[in-house]
């Protein structure tokens, strides 16, 4: 169970001084790690008495604080933090051997997060500075490289609590005797002081692993396993979250996408269709020329199991020809047809949730295993797709079959060391709602970075050339899908920093993804990164960032408000007739932007409460994407 705790101990706390105004103190605290978080209580470990937790998942380093000789001023001399969002929580332990158990449990348990820093701050933050290099900016890039699996205080490591057996520090107990490798063979001797939970957890854990493909793959590397759609195969290492190891029926091993495959349960095939339900692909049907929708869904009553329907795409004998499924509805295009049953069933046994099929493959998170450097002449160019912050963007492929976008940087526009570096981390954010990075040409110059390729550009753009053309339903989904994207960030501790219209972009099958996140950190132009220059998004931007650069999930959820209204007035620009600094003045007075007239009241509280000037008062992506949800269903039915 993760709420079983690896660690317990009483230390001191420096206070974080969240607030400008908190005090700075040192507070005894009895500290309690577990899988999933690190908690502080007064005294007793009881909900009640706790003063505060810290979810692991939003940790980006762990790390022993180096204090130069100066004084600590409490009793415990061995300090280290513990960074996440944009805190730094200092902690003081006891003794070196008591900081070291901790500094080392909670590398290991934070050690596949995805925010991870490249670089920290190994002394102080103090009196508005940093103690190691000066710099005055609270979130100021660290000065120091940061290596999540060494041991900067030079001790023998201490034994790892949970990596084998789940002990406590405080209860330490011998390890186990080594149990045979293959079980099944008749090693089944219980010790009878082991948990049985243990027990169960080490079993399911032999058991083989199969997942069934839903697309095909064909293995771009010598390390890859090819996928047949349909097909088993046994997992033999989750590598990390995207790539598995994989062995297929011939023996033939390799490393497979995650998000290509869907567990089998033993007798259990629900769970490979359960993934399609409301998925539909429109295909070509037995009459040649015509089209046919098939569309999966949940079992029709009394017949059990999920079912599949086909819908004829029927042509009406006008000119121009109308397309429709259903009677009352006509098209005059199969996309526009489409779009509208994805909002509403209209006759359907239900909506057209999302695409399926061999058509429209998902994103890997890179294109094999480890690979984040693409050899630039396995790329061809194609055409010029327009120009980014950091230069032109053309259409390319990869291996003459993948479609990529490929964005040249320009020299001089960015901080590259640092994007490389950083690079490696934003390679395993994949998500169907982010435009996936699939890797970078760093050995040259320009370098390149290669991403998903989205075929109709821009949020913004699209919304204003197709102004007029929305339904409630359609506008709410393009929040929906941005909405989604933003709570995978939100949930790996990853902030976008400049999220609006123009950094999301739609594909072909109208699905709308976040781009960019992260990119603002690299830019190389003072307009755009002071908050007083003319380039930086201060319509976009919370009080707590134009006035101090505070930057968390919360101001990527006031970014969010304004993306909505952007969506909503189909792609107008906020505070029109304002300049930048009179929008810091009627921001900071409460003046917020006006209800769009396609905005139902409903929605538009939703982007109030973006708006709070409080950011802790603002809701969080999973409550926004539930929100946006039911009000869709609503609209639906
Ligand atoms: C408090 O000071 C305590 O130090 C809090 O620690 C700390 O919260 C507060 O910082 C700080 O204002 P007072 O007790 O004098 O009010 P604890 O929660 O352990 O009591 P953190 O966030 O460090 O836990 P702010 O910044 O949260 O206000
Ligand atoms: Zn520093």
């Amino acid at each position: 169970m993760s709420a079983e705790p690896l660690l317990e101990e009483t230390l001191i706390k420096r206070s974080q001084q969240k607030k400008r105004t908190s005090p700075l103190n040192y507070k005894e605290r009895l500290f309690v790690l577990t899988r999933s978080k690190l908690s502080y209580y007064d005294g007793r470990a009881e909900k009640k008495f706790r003063k505060g937790c810290i979810e692991l998942s939003r940790v980006r380093c762990v790390e022993i604080v180096k204090n130069g000789g100066g004084i600590i001023p409490c009793q415990n001399k061995y300090p280290f933090q513990v960074v996440y969002d944009t805190n730094t929580l200092y902690v003081f332990a006891p003794s070196h051997d008591s900081r070291s158990v901790w500094v080392q449990t909670l590398k290991d348990v934070i050690k596949h997060n995805l925010a991870i820093e490249a670089k920290f701050h190994p002394q102080f933050w103090q009196e508005g500075a940093w103690l190691c290099c000066r710099q005055a900016e609270k979130l100021a890039l660290g000065c120091e490289k940061y290596n999540l699996f060494g041991d900067i205080s030079r001790k023998p490591l201490p034994p790892i609590p949970g990596e084998e057996r789940k002990d406590k520090v405080t209860s330490r107990r011998p390890p186990p005797p080594p149990k045979p490798e293959d079980e099944d063979g008749g090693g089944e001797d219980e010790d009878e002081d082991e948990e049985e939970e243990e027990e169960e957890k080490e079993k399911e854990e032999r058991r083989e692993l199969v997942v069934v493909a839903l697309y095909d793959f064909p293995g771009t590397e010598p390390h890859d396993l090819s996928l047949v759609t349909g097909g088993e195969y046994v997992i033999l290492e989750k590598s990390d979250v995207n790539w598995y190891k994989a062995r297929n029926q011939y023996g033939e091993e390799g490393y497979i996408p995650s998000n290509y495959v869907t567990e089998k349960k033993l007798g259990n095939l629900a769970q490979f269709t359960r993934s399609f339900k409301g998925g539909f692909i429109v295909r070509d049907s037995s009459t040649p020329g015509t089209y046919t929708v098939s569309l999966y869904t949940k079992s029709v009553a009394g017949e059990g199991g999920p079912a599949i329907k086909h819908y004829h795409i029927k042509e009406t004998q006008s000119s121009p020809k109308q397309f429709y499924l259903a009677e009352k509805h006509l098209f005059s295009s199969i996309p526009e047809l489409i779009d509208y049953h994805k909002h509403n069933a209209a006759g359907l046994v239900a909506r057209l949730r999302y695409p399926v099929g061999k058509q429209d493959n998902p994103s890997t998170a890179g294109f094999s295993y480890e690979k984040w450097e693409i050899n630039p002449s396995e790329l061809t160019f194609m055409k010029e797709l327009g120009s980014g912050q950091f230069g032109l963007v053309r259409l390319g492929k990869w291996r003459a079959q993948h479609k990529v976008a490929i964005k040249a940087i320009r020299e001089g526009a960015m901080h590259e060391e640092d994007f490389i570096e950083e690079a490696k981390v934003m390679m395993r954010l994949s998500h169907p709602k982010l435009v996936q990075l699939y890797g970078v040409c760093s050995q040259q110059r320009p370098i390149y970075i290669v991403v998903e390729f989205m075929e109709l550009g821009c949020l913004l753009n699209v919304l204003r050339q197709r102004r007029g053309g929305f339904t409630l339903g359609s506008l709410l989904s393009v929040c929906l899908d941005v909405s989604e994207g933003m709570e995978h960030l939100e949930r790996n501790g990853f902030i976008h920093r400049d999220l609006a219209a123009r950094n999301c972009l739609v594909n072909g099958a109208l699905v709308v993804k976040v781009s960019d996140f992260g990119m603002a950190r690299y830019v190389l132009d003072d307009q755009y990164t002071s908050s007083s220059g003319a380039k930086f998004p201060v319509k976009w931007s919370p009080p707590e960032v134009f006035n101090f650069c505070r930057y968390s999930s919360k101001s990527d959820v006031w970014s969010y408000g304004v993306l909505m209204w952007e969506v909503f007035t189909e792609g107008r620009m906020p505070f029109e007739h304002n300049q930048n600094h009179e929008v810091v003045s009627l921001v900071t007075q409460g003046h917020r932007l006006f209800r769009p007239k396609l905005a139902p009241h409903a929605t538009y509280e939703l982007m109030q409460l973006c708006w709070q000037e409080r950011p802790e008062e603002r809701p969080s992506f999973s409550q926004i994407c539930q929100i946006i949800s039911s009000a869709l269903e609503g609209d639906a039915s």
